[in-house]
């Protein structure tokens, strides 16, 4: 463990850019939205000071609206495309124009709790309108309808960028006028392990759509072709409200801990328009056609996180977990190993990922499911052992898929040890 524990903190070493993380420092050469919330997690094993900076630095490029960018771009790198050209947010820093999981106020908490002194306590107070005003970003972008869940507008935010969840919403987007590009990610890693080039057409058509609204959020929340109710955002949001909550209450902020218990409330009311009765798993929604995605993916797991408590989902979800690690040497995969489209090494159509197995193996932790808690974690551990701090993994033999040296992998190895 210890040696395990030194290699981490030697992978967040060496991608540190000085007040902020890459993901990694070939394929990724940015500041990543919510690699940055768990590699602050990661920090406040053993540097809670670098811990505090990496979400500082992360809320420093917060727009004066709320929203905070997927990606931030603090330095030139041409080993990335789409770039800052390609997204023109017209902002300094220059970022991308969509946002991704909301972790960031779950790292506040964590980090928090691990050193909590008077001194941490300001740099917690300073950072904590940021965090509110991202929370009320998302109630007012993203549930303009009040269902309590998270619409997402492009694959990219829900940081699951592939999942087969994403496929019929995406076939409205139209790709015709897209035109030539050049990929980056397939001259660093093996096309089989990365997205097609019909997502990366369709991923690009909605930037290309986004820019041309001036990246007017409210409209592209009315007008978007692809606007889905992801369960992972959704699920991640409700955790991170809660959290918020314990710190407003903490900083005895009250007229803002009515605000979040009324945006739990509505979470709480509304969430369940995401459960599949006819599956029996949490799944995404399409806004546009109402249709169930039907897919068991890994974000189908993060109901327990999200401190959902309902004894007949909870019991059909745990009974998913239990017919899928009869199947697969490691949990968690991010697709079924049962559904036809599952490949081991494509990205987020079977890998397991670190960071969503934290989520999971916390969620289900809190919730009493020690058994199944204990497996994720040490599935995860013997992960990172036996293979490296890879970008994720096969679920079936424990091999590699995506880039090598990832912080985010580094910072789950940190958190469980
Ligand atoms: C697009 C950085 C990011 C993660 C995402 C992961 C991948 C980017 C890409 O890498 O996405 O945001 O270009 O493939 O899917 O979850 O945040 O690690």
């Amino acid at each position: 463990m210890a040696d395990l524990t030194s290699a981490a903190r030697a992978i967040l070493t060496a991608n540190d850019r000085g007040g902020y993380t890459v993901p990694n420092g070939t394929v990724y050469p940015f500041q990543w939205n919510w690699d940055s919330a768990f590699v602050a997690i990661g920090f406040a094993a053993y540097d809670v000071d670098r811990a505090w900076t990496e979400l500082e630095t992360l809320f420093r490029a917060q727009w004066a609206d709320g929203f905070v960018p997927h990606i931030v771009f603090w330095k030139d790198d041409d080993g990335y495309f789409p770039g800052p050209d390609v997204w023109a947010s017209g902002t300094d820093p220059r970022t991308s124009g969509i946002t991704q999981p909301p972790v960031a106020a779950t790292a506040a908490r964590q980090v928090w709790e691990r050193s909590p002194t008077p001194e941490y306590r300001a740099r917690l107070e300073a950072l904590f309108p940021r965090l509110m005003a991202y929370h009320r970003w998302f109630r007012d972008m993203r549930d303009p309808e009040g269902r309590g869940v998270v619409v997402t507008v492009h694959p990219w935010e829900t940081g699951r960028d592939n999942s087969p969840e994403w496929d019929a919403p995406g076939d409205l987007i139209d790709v015709s006028g897209v035109g030539d590009y050049t990929r980056r990610d397939t001259g660093h890693l093996d096309h089989k392990m990365r997205p097609t080039k019909l997502e990366y057409d369709r991923y690009l058509a909605l930037v290309q759509f986004g820019r041309a609204t001036g990246w007017d959020h409210a409209r592209i929340a009315r007008e978007s072709p692809f606007r889905v109710a992801d369960t992972g955002m959704s699920m991640i949001l409700l955790r991170a409200n809660r959290d918020l909550l314990a710190l407003a209450e903490l900083l005895g902020k009250g007229v803002e801990a009515d605000e979040l218990r009324a945006m739990i409330a509505t979470s709480e009311a509304g969430i369940g328009w995401l459960w599949n009765a006819e599956k029996q798993c949490w799944n995404s929604r399409d806004m546009i056609t109402g249709a169930h995605s039907g897919f068991v993916t890994s974000a189908s797991f993060l109901s327990f996180y999200a401190g959902i408590r309902d004894a007949g989902k909870d019991a059909a979800t745990l009974a998913h977990v239990e017919r899928i690690a009869g199947r697969v040497r490691y949990l968690m995969p991010s697709l079924d190993p049962e559904d036809p489209g599952f490949q081991m090494v494509r990205y987020w159509r079977g890998p397991v990922w670190a960071v969503v197995n934290w989520m999971i193996g916390t969620g289900l932790a809190e919730a009493g499911h020690d058994r199944w808690a204990a497996k994720v974690r040490q599935d995860t551990l013997d992960l990172i052992a036996t293979t490296g701090f890879m970008e994720a993994y096969s679920p079936v033999d424990g091999g590699a898929s995506g880039g090598d040296d990832f912080s985010w992998t580094a910072a789950i190895a940190l958190a469980w040890t």
